[in-house]
């Protein structure tokens, strides 16, 4: 073994978690995946280890990527890292045994290949007891349409990274007006380009800043779904 090399397990919490940012960057994978078993070893919560180890780290790959001092091949990497240690988290983060919050369609839309946002809400979503179909990356409207059909979700999520994406969420949202379907469902949109103000502008009816904020959102909009549908059925 190199003189240098870092023994993960031999860090302190707050060096493990630098290091891990700079595994990240560096796309290392394994170094990724062992960092965040020795933090749920170490009793951390694994919202705290996705939120503080993770996305930090990708924030910070993000910094360097619009610079131009990461480039594709190697921002590629560190998202694959990222998913190594997602998928540790996965099941954690579902573990809650909540009953049914009510059921989630989401897909990031055409043109766009993005997805660990996407993948993180999903997860959050799931932890929180939504049942969530994912429809994955690169979403033509078509692919919305049959999902909605075929799953009967509450609520339509969809994604972008792109600001020459994001507007294509306003063709999904205009094609279920046109079809007389867009109240059936409720709409929430995400991803970060995005803005309050451009979910009101295209007719969403919320915009979802991170995760966490997602699934607090869901939950308020299946409250105020619930409650209105018992309003109508005690006025009938
Ligand atoms: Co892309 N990329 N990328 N990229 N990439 C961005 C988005 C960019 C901001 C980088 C930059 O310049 N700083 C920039 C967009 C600029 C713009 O449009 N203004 C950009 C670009 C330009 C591109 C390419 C065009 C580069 C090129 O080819 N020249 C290309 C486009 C490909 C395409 O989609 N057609 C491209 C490619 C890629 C990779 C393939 C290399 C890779 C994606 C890998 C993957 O996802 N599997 C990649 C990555 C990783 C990034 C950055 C670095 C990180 C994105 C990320 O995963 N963030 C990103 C820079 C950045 O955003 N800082 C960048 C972490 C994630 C946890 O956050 O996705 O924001 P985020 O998700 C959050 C919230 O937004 C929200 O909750 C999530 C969790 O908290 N949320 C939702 C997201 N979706 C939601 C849906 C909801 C609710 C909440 O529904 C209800």
């Amino acid at each position: 073994m190199p003189d240098d090399e870092i023994i993960l397990s031999e860090l302190n919490d707050g060096d493990l978690v630098e290091q891990m940012h700079d595994d990240l960057y560096d796309g290392l994978k394994e170094e990724i995946e062992e960092g965040v078993r020795i933090l749920l070893e170490r009793g951390w919560e694994p919202y705290r280890i996705l939120t503080e180890a993770l996305v930090e780290g990708m924030r910070i790959v993000g910094i360097d990527f619009r610079d131009g001092i990461l480039f594709v091949p190697e921002v590629l990497k560190s998202a694959n890292a990222m998913k190594g240690g997602m998928f540790i988290l996965r099941p954690l983060l579902a573990e809650t045994g909540a009953p049914r919050a009510g059921k989630m369609v989401i897909g990031t839309v055409k043109g766009d290949i993005h997805d660990i946002g996407k993948n993180l809400v999903t997860m959050m979503m799931e932890g929180a007891g939504f049942e969530v179909i994912d429809l994955g990356i690169n979403n033509p409207v078509e692919n919305y349409l049959a999902a909605l059909e075929e799953h009967e979700p509450d609520i339509l999520g969809m994604s972008a990274l792109l600001t020459t994406t994001m507007p294509y969420m306003k063709v999904v949202i205009d094609t279920m007006k046109e079809k007389g379907i867009r109240d059936d469902y409720m709409v929430m949109v995400g991803g970060a380009p995005l803005n309050e103000e451009f979910a009101k502008a295209v007719g969403a009816d919320a915009y979802c800043s991170d995760a966490a904020i997602t699934v607090e959102t869901a939950k308020e909009l299946m409250k105020r779904r619930h409650n209105l549908r018992a309003d109508e059925a005690g006025a009938a």
